[in-house]
């Protein structure tokens, strides 16, 4: 009887042991399985639309702040939260973004279910100040944008502010009677909102951010990682889910910290890594819509930073942030669609390759290779006359050389430590090209 017992209480334990699986103890081989797609995607597009994108960057009649409005010019609650009734976005169309997003190449889309605001982008049955309930709008976005991704075969993921301005308890300056309950936010708003997500929208990726807001700790970070891969397991994190973030840098501080990947915010690497990263980037200044903000990128810079980041090993997530009335800034539907074109031609030297230790030469020439290392990618934007010399890789005898663009090969030569291509007299497409060097099979 004792050791039935004792089978029995041990089989309880062990079961219990296995529903609190940690996620954070799982094996290189398993995370690298589940974050393939992920890093094979190498492109995303990031989505920056709330509220602020009424007042447009402008409050009072005076300039300053986008998403970070309310911060900037100190707007209290009660005021920021009349732009609810006036967020009509009657062109919204999540085909037409997810199109957008598509031609540009992208493979995934990371849209703002909650802004540091607080203001919820769904259905949310947890709060009134959302979209359904405060909007005239009354559309679930979160919704037609998540049916809109799995029509067009794009990944959906969410931004989701831990930082949040309108919830009494997460923001400690609110001026309430009550005294702010950190953990009653954590447990009863932000929890059950990204539980509600999950259930409704079934993310692949939850993108946190306002981790640094000094309530929040890492061990809150790690229970919160494990709370949300119980609920589904294929989640991607990004590291702004603990506080192991070092800044703007975007990489961690610390090892064994919570979250999948590093989030350089306005920069990329320095070099590349072998660990998991993605550096988000505006096209013009802006996160969220700006009306007076015309400082946009150029195509070809946009391009050269994706190059950049695939010889790093790293992810590009590239924002846009739509106006009040839906819709994408055309200087940013430009760009996108420029960078389609060059994808178009190029995309082999761009998704599903690894970096290389050697992954550059100069300013001008990056270099990637296919995952069972067989091929070699040298991507250049600028060259002289009508050949290209490249000295840092060796293509063996034999080697075929393409120009991705144009199937004939061309003809190579070795030349003092590497080798010259004799280039077409027209090259196909703009900003970049990129050498394809096969070697004889
Ligand atoms: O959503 C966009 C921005 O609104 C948001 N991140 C992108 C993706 C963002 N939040 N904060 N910032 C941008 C800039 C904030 C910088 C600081 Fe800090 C916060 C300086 C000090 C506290 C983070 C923590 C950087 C350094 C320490």
């Amino acid at each position: 009887m004792k050791k039935i017992c004792l089978f029995i209480a041990g089989l309880l334990l062990s079961c219990s042991v296995f529903a609190q699986k940690n996620y954070l103890e799982e094996s290189t081989s398993a995370k690298k399985q589940r974050l393939q797609w992920w890093q094979d995607a190498r492109f995303g597009m990031f989505i920056h639309w709330g509220l602020y994108a009424v007042p447009a960057g402008e409050y009072n009649g005076k300039d300053g702040g986008a998403e970070w409005i309310m911060d900037t010019h100190k707007i209290p609650t009660s005021e920021y939260e009349k732009y609810a009734a006036q967020f009509n976005p009657q062109k919204f169309n999540a085909k037409e973004w997810v199109n957008i997003a598509k031609g540009a190449g992208a493979k995934y889309i990371v849209f703002t279910s909650k802004h540091h605001d607080g203001f919820s982008m769904w259905d949310s049955k947890i709060t009134n100040y959302d979209i359904m309930d405060a909007t005239p709008f009354k559309r679930d976005v979160i919704k037609e944008l998540a049916d809109a991704c799995k029509a067009a075969g794009i990944e959906f993921g969410l931004y989701h502010s831990i930082m949040d301005w309108h919830q009494p308890d997460a923001n400690p300056k609110q001026k309430t009677e009550q005294k702010p309950d950190f953990s009653k936010y954590r447990e009863e708003y932000l929890k059950p909102q990204l539980a509600e997500l999950i259930k409704k929208y079934d993310p692949a990726i939850l993108w946190f951010d306002g981790e640094w807001t000094p309530e929040w700790t890492e061990e809150q970070g790690k229970d919160l990682y494990n709370y949300l891969r119980t609920l589904k397991p294929s989640l991607i994190i990004n590291n702004r889910i603990g506080k192991a973030r070092n800044s703007m840098a975007g990489m961690n501080k610390y090892e064994n910290a919570a979250g999948d990947f590093g989030t350089p915010e306005q920069e990329i690497l320095k070099s590349n890594s072998k660990d998991y990263w993605e550096s988000c980037m505006t096209i013009n200044n802006n996160w969220g819509f700006v009306k007076n903000d015309h400082n946009w990128k150029s195509a070809e810079k946009l391009i050269d930073n994706l190059i950049d980041v695939a010889a790093k090993g790293g992810n590009y997530l590239l924002n846009v942030g739509p106006d009040a009335q839906g819709e994408i800034p055309e200087p940013s539907v430009e760009r996108l669609a420029e960078m389609g074109k060059w994808l178009d031609i190029n995309k082999q030297a761009i998704y599903g390759t690894k970096s290389l230790t050697n992954y550059k030469e100069g300013d001008n020439i990056r270099f990637t290779q296919s995952t069972d290392g067989k091929i070699t990618y040298a991507i250049f934007d600028k060259h002289s006359g009508d050949e290209i010399k490249i000295s840092s890789i060796h293509p063996k005898a034999g080697s075929k050389i393409y120009l991705l663009g144009i199937d004939k090969p061309l003809t190579w030569t070795k030349s003092n430590g590497g080798f010259t291509v004799k280039l077409p007299a027209e090259l196909p497409g703009k900003y970049a090209w990129v050498l394809k060097i096969q070697p004889a099979a």
